[in-house]
């Protein structure tokens, strides 16, 4: 088992610093393979070549399995980095040891009221923050609401947040500053809108003391990174000679762009390549359109035309062509971004979806459609509208959606769309025809996710009717080829 550096087989690198002399700085919230992808590698970087006390606790939020298998292994895991040549595989010592909050909420309480603690990170996906798009709690929403009537035991990402700021302000010490990663728009002044509501709601002092004392840097964050399989666990057994139960793969590239805001420090990320600006907001568009957008629309094109992977979508030309032109045309919808060629940008995210050796599934990204629609699909599609751009991609991605929200492919098998409204679309489409309009009509009546200024244009109405009539009379391939030529 993988619980040290020694005896590992030769190639594979080691963390080069002596974990047991560094403490821990930051707590991070949601240890699924991408946190351990890119920030954690970012400040294995950060102690190898600056030092500092900033390893990392991780806490597991629902699942107690990454807890078990990690802190077996005192932390470490492997990372299998898969590009065209070959595999590079690396061990990552930053975390240092991982909390199950399910199981352990006080481990996670001790750790956020330490004052060595002086960054909250976060990783928790789009869904978990129960923040609506103007930064208010949503107090119904099942991440918010057991929190809001039990604020001392929280279970909720926003109730973790508030209670850990609460005990650090009753002592007297200074509060960490709230690392928000996930691919939300503006994540660090939405997270803080979303935090100070709920601070105000159980207590107005504690709310103005967030408002005047807590940092929230926004952040744009980018590795393609699948979830790990037994392929994963098998592959790093080979390249480690030991069994690895936390392995991760990912592919080459990185990026990581932030607002350089911390009030009580933060690791030299900047060693491993992260950027420093002063307003990420150009760079997290760019990315949640072209990269994102893209993402869902393959996501819910390729799987309803049976293709698994990510790549496999890229090797089917006529679909590769409709994902071109879909980055066409989300950069058209971009305010020009400080030292990015958006058309080199769009040929290397071409590139990464077709590496060969990252089997990404469509239908991994095609999970949460309406807690990532708004930011990839729907802001972009609003700004073409609003300037006579073109938004027949836009209106084709949503169309595809639509159909994956029927829950049975073309060849009639069905399957669960796994979001958090699923039960409220399966209700809004129940005993409809096969009619697009009928469709389309009620999937736009679902409250709060497709505006008016999009459903009533006439150009996108009939847009997405006449493609989704189209995808259920002809099926995906079908469409898929007419659209492309
Ligand atoms: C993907 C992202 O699953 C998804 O929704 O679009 O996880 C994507 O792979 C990352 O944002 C890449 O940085």
């Amino acid at each position: 088992m993988l619980n040290s550096i020694n005896d590992i087989a030769a190639g594979v690198t080691l963390p080069n610093y002596d974990l047991q002399a560094h403490g821990t700085g930051i707590v991070h919230l949601g240890l699924g393979a991408f946190h351990r992808a890119h920030q954690a590698v970012y400040t294995d970087d950060a102690l190898a070549k600056d030092g500092g006390d900033w390893r990392i606790i991780g806490v597991s939020l629902r699942s107690t399995n990454i807890a078990d298998a990690m802190n077996a292994q005192n932390g470490l895991y492997s990372l299998a980095v898969k590009g065209n040549g070959p595999t590079a595989t690396r061990i990552i010592g930053s975390i240092k040891e991982v909390i199950a909050a399910s199981r352990d909420r006080d481990a996670l309480l001790v750790a956020l009221a330490d004052e060595t603690t002086r960054i909250l990170s976060l990783t928790v996906t789009e869904k978990a923050y129960g923040i609506d798009r103007t930064g208010k709690i949503m107090p119904d929403d099942p991440a918010i609401a057991p929190d809001l009537k039990n604020p001392r035991a929280p279970s909720g990402t926003v109730g973790i947040i508030v209670e850990g700021l609460r005990l650090r302000k009753q002592k007297g010490i200074k509060p960490f500053t709230v690392l928000c990663c996930d691919n939300l728009p503006e994540n660090g002044q939405l997270i803080r809108n979303g935090t100070i509501d709920f601070a105000t709601q159980i207590d107005r002092e504690l709310g103005q003391w967030i408002a005047d004392n807590v940092a929230f840097p926004s952040t744009m964050v980018d590795r393609i990174t699948p979830a790990s399989t037994n392929t994963t666990l098998s592959e790093a057994k080979e390249a480690l000679g030991k069994e690895d139960m936390a392995a991760i793969e990912t592919e080459p590239f990185t990026q990581w762009v932030i607002e350089d805001n911390f009030p009580t420090g933060r690791p030299a990320w900047e060693t491993g390549g992260a950027i420093f600006v002063d307003d990420v907001a150009p760079y997290e568009d760019m990315k949640l359109r072209m990269l994102n957008g893209s993402h869902s629309l393959i996501a819910y094109v390729g799987f309803m035309a049976g293709c698994k992977y990510v790549r496999d979508t890229m090797a089917y030309a006529p679909l590769a062509k409709i994902v071109a032109r879909h980055m066409k045309t989300a950069a058209a919808t971009l305010a020009p971004v400080d030292e990015i060629d958006l058309v080199a940008y769009e040929a290397e995210l071409l590139e990464r979806f077709a590496n060969p050796s990252i089997a990404h599934e469509t239908y991994q990204i095609a999970m949460d459609g309406t807690q990532k629609l708004p930011q990839r699909l729907i802001n972009p599609a609003l700004h073409a509208i609003a300037n006579n751009q073109d938004i027949r991609s836009f209106a084709f991605a949503i169309a595809a959606w639509m159909r994956y929200c029927l829950g049975k492919n073309d060849d009639g098998e069905t399957y669960e769309l796994r979001d958090p409204r699923e039960a409220e679309i399966k209700q809004a489409l129940e005993g409809l025809p096969r009619e697009a309009t009928k469709i389309a009509d009620a999937l736009e009546a679902l409250p709060d996710l497709l505006p008016s200024e999009l459903t009533q244009n006439e150009t996108w109405h009939n847009t997405i009717r006449e493609i989704l009539a189209q995808m259920l009379e002809q099926g995906m391939r079908k469409t898929i080829e007419s659209e492309a030529r």
